[in-house]
């Protein structure tokens, strides 16, 4: 570093106090850190090492001198090929970005542990699933499947949920999803699903969004998918949080005893915080004022130690319950009705810390629905199998090397060892003379253990090699038809909102015609009312049915949201309204009881600065009142004063507030004084308005928030068809 004068550090750092944020302290924000500040001749600003920190270096370790300038022959002369500093550090970050996934692009992961707590080493051999009183490390990614990494958190899609458990006996991946069933029954269809719901090629949009022309293309020609896109179309793909969601590891596995019995097993996730979604409008609005909402959602709730947690539960079947049953267990396209085999809760998946690098943890994580330990195996799902091939082909491509597994974020924790050696970025010890086996030379090297060992279960098999799909499988309404059914009247009228809306973004009325026709074959008055919808008026003439939907299946309320029971508040935001002027008492009545509903209150002001409240005492802000609409909070109150509702009255954004909460069905409170601000935003008295007048007011607030939306509310908001 040639010469450079010495500019005073600013170390107000002592006088000023620190911002913690997940137990990482930043200096406040009128000070630079006390370290030695530079100046160059140029003006810019260089930190040096002054004290304890790393000198900087080169990836091959040489120091380096200076972080801010290429090498130049004269102070304003080109650049010199000779950097070697200034081509790395290039080079490194034009190779930062490895290819995204195909499908699950976004993500976003955390760490936990699973507990189990009912053995089921009648069952399994497999340790992680019979030894309780042992916490497995886990990491969970969450993901939606059609948008880009960069794409929105509340696109309408069906949400990842795969789990990595690293067991004693190597790592066990359940890469399920939020939904018990798929599009598909074979795996040879996945590409087409894939390549109709990305965005179409030739122009590049939409992303993120199944509401397109060859979505819906390719789904009104697949009568297998119905019953996936009844939950599709549900407000499953919707979720509040993803803490809010349950997962399924979908096809059947099997599980083998110490005498080699096989039992059929299937894996469910279910919410402790219950199953929430947001509505569909909400979602669109989400999307824009925060389109990172559940990944921002997830790390905040694990950074302030409010650990998300799900019950793990299985259903348990044998070979001949399986043959019982009205439709086959091998097509992932159908579900086992709770009511005809029960969950049985085996233990708890907690997720306590976040990733401390995305890129190298999330980004990088290799799920496989390959990776199980002895005494799981697998069933003979013909998509499974196409999966279990192709998750470790795309590790390849995404990560470039044979080795992926050496990564710590897919390293097993349990001993590991074999005679693979080599290969791009290998860093293990990779032994010395002998890497085979049998071997006289070196007796000591990793070996088979026939005892302890994987052992495929030996299901007899026979039959002529064909390509044929199973006459099984032939049925795709009955379950679409049943999970109609089961839902209460308000899910109803959102799947056939949501499947209006995607039709009406359909361009080529052959494909809505024909969707019509599919849907008819699920429910005539279905079909009815998503026309009536789109103001189609043609007849809807169904599509042929291999086979007819039953219309005897009993509804199963387990697969409905809302009859699951009221939300609850815990974990979850409420949004407080406040201005300059404002009930001081009010406020501490409010903020004291959210957080004793296990809630987080947060603060929005005209200005982020904050307000003075009426007994002369200052209220920080969390949000200013543009960057906080109310989409972002469960429920909301309005803590305003007659000046302050004045003021409001001139803001769209106050206005657009409290009508979108209205719109959005929220319970919301508020003072006397806001009410000109209730009026403006066409807010009309219903059971979800509450008045904040009396002491306990605040109480019985949070106590109705906690019950969930006022559903009554929504058909004078919205037309329902
Ligand atoms: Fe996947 N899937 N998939 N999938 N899938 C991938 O694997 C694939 C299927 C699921 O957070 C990819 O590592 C095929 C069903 C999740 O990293 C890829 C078939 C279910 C994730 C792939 C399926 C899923 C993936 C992309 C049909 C629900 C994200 C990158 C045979 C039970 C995991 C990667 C994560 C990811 C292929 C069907 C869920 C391309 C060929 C059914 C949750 O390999």
């Amino acid at each position: 570093m040639a010469t450079k004068a010495k500019t005073t550090a600013r170390t107000t750092a002592k006088t000023a106090p620190a911002r913690r944020t997940n137990g990482v302290s930043y200096p406040a924000a009128s000070s630079l850190p006390a370290a030695d500040f530079v100046t160059g001749e140029g003006g810019e600003l260089h930190q040096v090492a002054a004290g304890n920190q790393p000198v900087m270096t080169t990836n091959h370790g040489v120091p380096i001198g200076d972080d801010h300038n290429s090498l130049k022959a004269g102070p304003r002369g080109p650049t010199l090929l000779e950097d070697f500093v200034l081509r790395e550090k290039i080079w490194h970050f034009d190779h930062e970005r490895i290819p995204e996934r195909a499908v699950h692009a976004r993500g976003l992961g955390a760490h936990g542990r699973f507990e189990l707590t009912d053995s089921l080493a009648d069952y399994t051999t497999a340790k992680v699933l019979s030894d309780t009183g042992v916490a497995t490390p886990v990491f969970v990614r969450f993901s939606t499947v059609a948008g880009n990494r960069g794409s929105a958190d509340l696109a309408r899609d069906v949400r990842g949920f795969a789990v990595k458990m690293y067991t004693p006996e190597g790592n066990w991946d359940i890469v399920g999803n939020n939904i018990p069933v798929f599009f598909i029954q074979d795996a040879i269809k996945f590409p087409d699903l894939a390549h109709a719901v990305k965005e179409e090629p030739d122009r590049g949009f939409p992303q993120a969004a199944s509401a397109h022309d060859t979505f819906w293309d390719w789904i009104a020609c697949t009568p297998e998918a119905m019953h996936m896109v009844m939950w599709q179309m549900s407000d499953r793909t919707i979720p509040r949080s993803v803490r809010m969601m349950q997962g399924f590891g979908v096809h059947s596995f099997r599980l083998i005893n110490a005498e080699g019995a096989s039992t059929f097993v299937k894996f469910h996730w279910t919410p402790v915080a219950n199953l929430q979604s947001v509505v569909w409008d909400e979602a669109l609005k989400i999307n824009g004022a925060d389109p990172d909402f559940h990944r921002r959602d997830l790390y905040n709730a694990i950074a302030d130690g409010k650990h998300p947690q799900w019950d793990l539960g299985v259903q348990l079947f044998t070979e001949e319950e399986a043959a019982g049953f009205d439709f086959d267990h091998l097509d992932a396209t159908k579900l086992i009705p709770e009511e005809v085999v029960p969950l049985r809760t085996i233990g708890r998946l907690t997720l306590d810390r976040n990733p401390d690098n995305v890129f190298s943890e999330t980004e990088q994580v290799a799920f496989m629905t390959q990776n199980v330990p002895p005494g799981i195996d697998f069933s003979d799902d013909p998509l499974l199998h196409g999966r279990n091939f192709s998750y470790l082909d795309t590790q390849l491509s995404r990560l470039g090397s044979t080795n992926f597994t050496q990564i710590p974020i897919n390293a097993p924790k349990c001993p590991f060892a074999n005679m693979q050696r080599d290969g791009h970025m290998q860093t293990l010890p990779q032994g010395t003379r002998v890497a085979y086996t049998p071997s006289l030379i070196d007796p000591s090297g990793p070996r088979e253990d026939p005892a302890r060992g994987f052992r495929t279960f030996p299901a007899a098999v026979e039959g002529p090699k064909a390509r044929v799909r199973s006459a099984t499988f032939a049925d795709h309404f009955s379950q679409a038809r049943q999970f109609f059914m089961s839902q209460t009247e308000t899910e109803q009228n959102h799947i056939i909102a949501a499947l209006i809306f995607e039709l009406s973004k359909v361009e080529l009325p052959i494909i809505r015609s024909t969707m019509l026709g599919q849907l008819a074959n699920i429910d005539a008055e279905l079909a009815e009312r998503v026309a009536s919808g789109l103001g189609h008026r043609a007849p809807i003439e169904p599509v042929a049915a291999a086979v007819k939907a039953r219309t005897d299946l009993p509804p199963s309320p387990a697969l409905s949201i809302l009859a699951r029971g009221a939300p609850g508040l815990a974990g979850r935001q409420v949004g407080l309204l406040v201005t300059d002027g404002a009930s001081s008492a009010t406020v501490g009545a409010l903020i004291e009881a959210a957080v004793a509903a296990g809630a987080t209150p947060k603060v929005i002001c005209p200005k982020v600065g904050g307000v003075d409240l009426d007994d002369g005492s200052h209220l920080r802000g969390d949000f200013q009142l543009a960057g906080g609409p109310s989409v972002l909070f469960d429920t909301v109150a309005i803590v305003a004063s007659d000046d302050g509702t004045t003021a409001l009255l001139g803001e769209a954004a106050a206005v657009a507030w409290t009508h979108s909460a209205f719109e959005h069905l929220k319970v919301i409170a508020a003072t006397a004084e806001a009410q000109p601000l209730l009026d403006a935003a066409g807010v009309k008295a219903d059971a979800g308005i509450v008045e904040l007048a009396a002491a306990n007011d605040a109480a019985a607030f949070v106590a109705l928030a906690g019950e969930g939306r006022i559903w009554a509310r929504e058909p004078m908001v919205r037309t329902v068809y």
